[in-house]
């Protein structure tokens, strides 16, 4: 007890893993990175009482890169991997990181659902509104004019998925936009979104220098919402479907209360399965 008390505190270093990225130089990526490290350490949980679930993808790599438990899984299926996770072990801190190519488009029903069913994670996306994995197809969030990709030589002539509205019609209880050339905001943020109870959904800003070069104007165009987080959907809702994706902060605090496991399924059927499996 006494050597867990005077356990020196974890850094953000603590929690990257050795393993060096193999991002392009550039990427909005390496700065989620430090911001989910920064957060953790801030949040001082201990690494193994935190797991970081993903799909498949570039951002999807995070996982390897932190040294707490971690799961890189099936692409566009890491939010129902991650909610089952929590309500086995609700003692977990569990973040899923990913792109917007996982999380709105093979994903795109988990998502729905995971806001819908608000069980207490923390879901961040790295939004390049590009397939950056792979090589540069477009996304749900690809704006429908743009011609970069071989698939869509005359843009793909469909409006992007708006996900922060989506997010706030299916039930999410927190929701926040940022951009990944802001470490210490985004680290702030994902703070915060673990902090308040229930499914926090954020979406960062973070560009594909590769194939989405025009991204690196993304630091001229964000700026701080000028308006205070609201807990009144209907206000949200006009905020979101009226803003031009580049406002940053906090956009919605619900104050739904978070999903969990009943009492029931906690002392019955799941206490039957762990017998089973006990040695
Ligand atoms: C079931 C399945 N379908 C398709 C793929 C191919 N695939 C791998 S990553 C990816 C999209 C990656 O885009 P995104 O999620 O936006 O992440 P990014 O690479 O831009 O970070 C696709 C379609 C796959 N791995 N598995
Ligand atoms: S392809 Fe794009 S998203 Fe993938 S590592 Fe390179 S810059 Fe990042």
């Amino acid at each position: 007890m006494d050597a867990l008390l005077d356990a020196p505190r974890l850094g953000p270093k603590d929690y990257k893993s050795d393993y060096k990225p193999v991002w392009c130089p550039g990427c909005g990526d390496y700065s989620v990175l430090s911001s989910v490290t920064k957060a953790l350490a801030e949040l001082e949980v201990p690494r193994e009482q935190a797991a970081v679930i993903s799909g498949i993808g570039c951002s999807s790599r995070i996982p390897a890169y932190t040294s707490v438990y971690g799961f890189h899984g099936v692409h566009g299926r890491a939010l129902a991997l991650a909610t089952g996770l929590k309500l086995a072990r609700p003692d977990l801190t569990v973040l899923v990181t990913g792109g917007d190519g996982d999380g709105f488009s093979i994903g795109g029903n988990h998502f729905l659902h995971a806001c819908r069913r608000n069980v207490d994670i923390t879901y961040i996306v790295m939004d390049n509104q590009v397939y950056g994995m792979t090589k540069g197809q477009a996304s749900p969030t690809t704006a429908s004019e743009w011609s970069g990709s071989k698939l869509t030589p005359y843009g793909t002539g469909v409006s992007p998925f708006q996900p922060l509205a989506v997010a706030l019609s299916a039930g999410a209880n927190f929701i926040a936009r940022s951009f990944s050339g802001d470490p210490n905001e985004v680290a702030r943020l994902i703070v915060e979104a673990v902090r308040h109870p229930g499914f926090s959904f954020l979406q960062i800003l973070s560009p594909c220098v590769t194939f989405r070069p025009e991204q690196r104007g993304w630091k001229d165009a964000v700026r701080p919402a000028p308006i205070e987080p609201t807990s009144d959907p209907a206000v949200a809702g006009k905020r979101l479907m009226s803003d031009d994706g580049f406002n940053t902060g906090i956009l919605y605090l619900g104050n739904r209360p978070a999903y969990e496991t009943p009492m029931e399924a906690k002392t019955s059927r799941l206490a039957k399965i762990e017998n089973a499996f006990s040695l």
